[in-house]
C-alpha cells in the first residue's frame, strides 16, 4: 500500500486519529486534524495553531497538530460530525452549533442572557462554565471531549440598511445560524430568520438570497461579509462563547500523561485566545470603519422586549441555571 492508501485505510477505519508521519521513527509519531471556519491569524485558529506549537515542543515532535483553517473541512456540522467520529481532533465551534447537541448550551444561546461580554466572561470562567463544559463532554450523543472556552464578542445585524428597531427588519430575511432557537429569534426581532450554514453565507449575502446576518466584528471582517453589508447596527441581540473540543474517539486512544498535557495546553490556549480576541476586535472595527462600514446605535431595550417570548420558551426547563447565571455579578 502506498503511503496514502494506509492514511486512506485508517480514516476508512475510524483510525485517522493517527496518521503515520515520515522518518525513522515514523509509526509513533501523530499529526492531529484541527479545524476552523476561520481564517489562519483570527484568533480562535491562532489560539489552536500556538497550542500545537506547545505540544510539539513538549513532546519533542511526538504529536502536532495540522490546521485546516477557513472551512476546508466544512462547516460547523460537519466538524462536529468529522470529530464525533476520529475523522478529525480538534474542532472550535460556536456554542450555537452545540445547541442542537447538547441541549443545556442552549441556554448560552438564548438572546440577551448576558448582560454585556464582560458578564459572559465571569460565567464561562467560573463554576457554570466548568459545569457546561462537563456536560457537553457527558452528555448523552456528545462524543466529544470539551476542552475549553474563546470568546466571540457579541453579534449584531448587518445589512444594507440600518435596523436601529424591530421594525425596521420588517420583511429581510436575515440569515441566522442553524438551531431554531435562533430563527425564532430573529423572527422575535422583527426580521425573517434563515438558518443556513455559515459556508453558504457569503455568496447568498451578495446574490442577495438574505438582506443580511448578524455576527460580530471580527466575523464582519474576517469573512469579507463588510464588502457586501455596509450597515452594522448594534441590535447586540447574542452574546455566544466558542468552545474547543477533541474526538471522544481519539481522546480514549491516548495515554493519561498525553489527555493531561492537552488539558493544561487548552488552559492556557483559552487564555491566549481572550488576548488575542481583545486586540483584533479593536483591529476589525478600525478596519471596518477605514473600510466604509457604518456603525449604528439601535434601541437595545426595545429588541430585549421583543424577544422576552424566546427566553420564556427556552428558558422555562432551565430556570435554576437562567438564575445562576443572572446572579453572576
Ligand atoms: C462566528 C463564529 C463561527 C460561526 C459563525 C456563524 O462568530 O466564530 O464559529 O459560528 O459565527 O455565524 O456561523
Amino acid at each position: 500500500m502506498k503511503r496514502r492508501d494506509v492514511i486512506r485505510a485508517g480514516a476508512a477505519a475510524g483510525l485517522a486519529a493517527v496518521v503515520p508521519a515520515r522518518g525513522a521513527f515514523a509509526q509513533a509519531k501523530v499529526v492531529w486534524k484541527a479545524t476552523d471556519v476561520h481564517p489562519l491569524g483570527y484568533p480562535t485558529v491562532e489560539a489552536i495553531v500556538r497550542m500545537g506549537k506547545k505540544l510539539e515542543a513538549a513532546t519533542n515532535g511526538r504529536i502536532s497538530i495540522q490546521m485546516f483553517p477557513s472551512m476546508q473541512l466544512g462547516g460547523e456540522k460537519e466538524m462536529i460530525e468529522q470529530a464525533q467520529v476520529g475523522a478529525l481532533q480538534i474542532a472550535r465551534i460556536s456554542v450555537g452549533a452545540m445547541g442542537p447537541v447538547v441541549d443545556e448550551v442552549n441556554v448560552f444561546n438564548l438572546p440577551f442572557v448576558f448582560r454585556d461580554e464582560a458578564h459572559m466572561r465571569k460565567v464561562i470562567d467560573g463554576p457554570i462554565g466548568n459545569d457546561l463544559l462537563e456536560r457537553m463532554t457527558n452528555g448523552p450523543g456528545s462524543r466529544l471531549v470539551a476542552l475549553g472556552w474563546m470568546d466571540a464578542g457579541t453579534r449584531n445585524v448587518y445589512a444594507k440598511k440600518a435596523v436601529t428597531a424591530p421594525g425596521d427588519l420588517k420583511g429581510m430575511k436575515i440569515r441566522m445560524m442553524g438551531n431554531p432557537l435562533f430563527v425564532e429569534t430573529m423572527n422575535a426581532m422583527g426580521g425573517n430568520g434563515v438558518a443556513m450554514g455559515f459556508n453558504e453565507l457569503y455568496s447568498a449575502l451578495q446574490t442577495g438570497v438574505v438582506d443580511g446576518a448578524e455576527n460580530n466584528p471580527p466575523t464582519l471582517l474576517a469573512q469579507n461579509h463588510y464588502t457586501v453589508s455596509k450597515v452594522y447596527s448594534l441590535t447586540g441581540h447574542l452574546i455566544i462563547p466558542e468552545i474547543f473540543v477533541f474526538s471522544k474517539r481519539s481522546w480514549e486512544g491516548l495515554s493519561k500523561e498525553d489527555q493531561a498535557l492537552v488539558k493544561k495546553l487548552s488552559r492556557e490556549a483559552q487564555q491566549e485566545q481572550r488576548q488575542l480576541w481583545d486586540a483584533y476586535t479593536v483591529e476589525a472595527e478600525t478596519k471596518l470603519k477605514a473600510g466604509g462600514v457604518q456603525f449604528v446605535n439601535a434601541d437595545k431595550p426595545a429588541f430585549f422586549k421583543a424577544t422576552q417570548p424566546i427566553r420564556d420558551k427556552y428558558g422555562a426547563k432551565y430556570a435554576t441555571l437562567i438564575k445562576q447565571i443572572l446572579d453572576t455579578k
